[in-house]
């Protein structure tokens, strides 16, 4: 790996983690510029071909993947995972840690200039890949997103609280501009795509029919509701003013356990969320408590404010 010139501070990034987080932005500036550059040449939204799962990959899944992938091999990364490789590919036979990324999250929005996002967590890494990954998610050393929208920013957490850095584009540097994020108690938004209302069970219902009765149903005030359908935009947003996000399982095939992967989106986003006096489940069981079975498996996600994270939770008691 060519170190490229530091991109971001590192104030606040543990000197052994740095050079692995400062490839991961440097990375991430050359992705934000192609995505900016959107439709002129090369067509991003096009499908190439598909992942492990099945899901159709667009032209930027594969592009980024390439990058980060190329960033990091041959440095502390010994394991590296991603959404768009069947198994993990073995990058630097004596490095420190084993990374899993989603390189390129939110891809059905690439065409239709909507924010995306790169998400990633961090390991000790240990021997073999699977020993490496399929372990509990507590034991991340970190866990991040870069949000490509109206800014490029960086939300990161390396177990003391979670950090916020912005792309300053005039310096090509990430500048912190919060050192303790931390998501607000209360909140009028709730997100989750509702198309689905029919496939969900009782609990999740009872959870999403009580926001829907507003101020003259139990909850006694009215709610608003939020989906853009890029798990990156729907954290930030709720890292900045609150709320909850639900993608619980549900009845159709294939969704059992929701659409969202542990190892590399739910795990580092539960990290981040907790870091940030949030709570994070798969609607009952905090997602740091749990492990993946294999290296894409998915499992629900519930993650915000920590009392609506709760409610959902009662909600399954109750029905049991
Ligand atoms: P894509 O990367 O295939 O667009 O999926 C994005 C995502 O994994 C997550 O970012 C969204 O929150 C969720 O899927 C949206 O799922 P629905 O399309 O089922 O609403």
């Amino acid at each position: 790996m060519t170190s490229p010139a530091n991109v971001i501070s590192p104030d606040l990034i543990p000197d052994a983690l740095y050079p692995t987080i400062n490839a991961l932005c440097a990375t991430s500036i050359d992705v934000a510029a192609i995505i900016a550059r959107a439709g002129l040449g090369q067509s991003l939204a096009a499908q190439v071909g598909e992942n492990s799962d099945g899901d159709g990959q667009k032209a930027l899944d594969v592009l980024a993947d390439d990058m980060f992938e190329a960033a990091l091999r041959g440095g502390d990364v010994r394991w590296y995972a991603s959404e768009e490789q069947e198994d993990a590919l073995l990058t630097s036979e004596g490095g420190k840690y084993a990374l899993a990324i989603d390189p390129l999250d939110g891809s059905s929005n690439i065409d239709v200039n909507v924010s995306i996002g790169t998400i990633f967590s961090i390991f000790d890494t240990k021997e073999g890949a699977e020993e490496s990954f399929l372990r509990p998610a507590s034991e991340q050393i970190c866990g991040g997103y870069i949000l490509y929208g109206p800014a490029t920013c960086l939300v990161v957490t390396f177990g003391n609280g979670t950090q916020q850095y912005v792309l300053d584009p005039s310096k090509g540097e990430f500048v912190l501009v919060e050192k303790a994020m931390e998501v607000p108690e209360t909140s009028k938004e709730f997100a989750i795509n509702a198309s689905n209302y029919r496939h969900w069970t009782k609990p999740v219902r009872t959870y999403i029919d009580d926001c829907l009765a507003g101020k003259d149903g139990p909850r006694g005030m009215d709610f608003n509701m939020r989906w853009v359908g890029s798990l990156v935009a729907e954290t930030h947003r709720i890292l900045t003013r609150g709320g909850i996000f639900l993608y619980p399982g549900d009845a159709r095939p294939g969704y059992e356990n929701g659409r969202l992967r542990m190892v590399y989106e739910c795990a580092p986003i539960a990290f981040i969320i907790e870091q940030a006096k949030g709570h994070a489940t798969d609607g009952e069981t905090p997602i740091l408590e749990r492990q993946a079975a294999t290296l894409h498996g998915r499992v629900p996600l519930v993650f915000g404010s920590a009392q609506k994270v709760q409610r959902v939770a009662d909600h399954h008691d109750l029905s049991e």
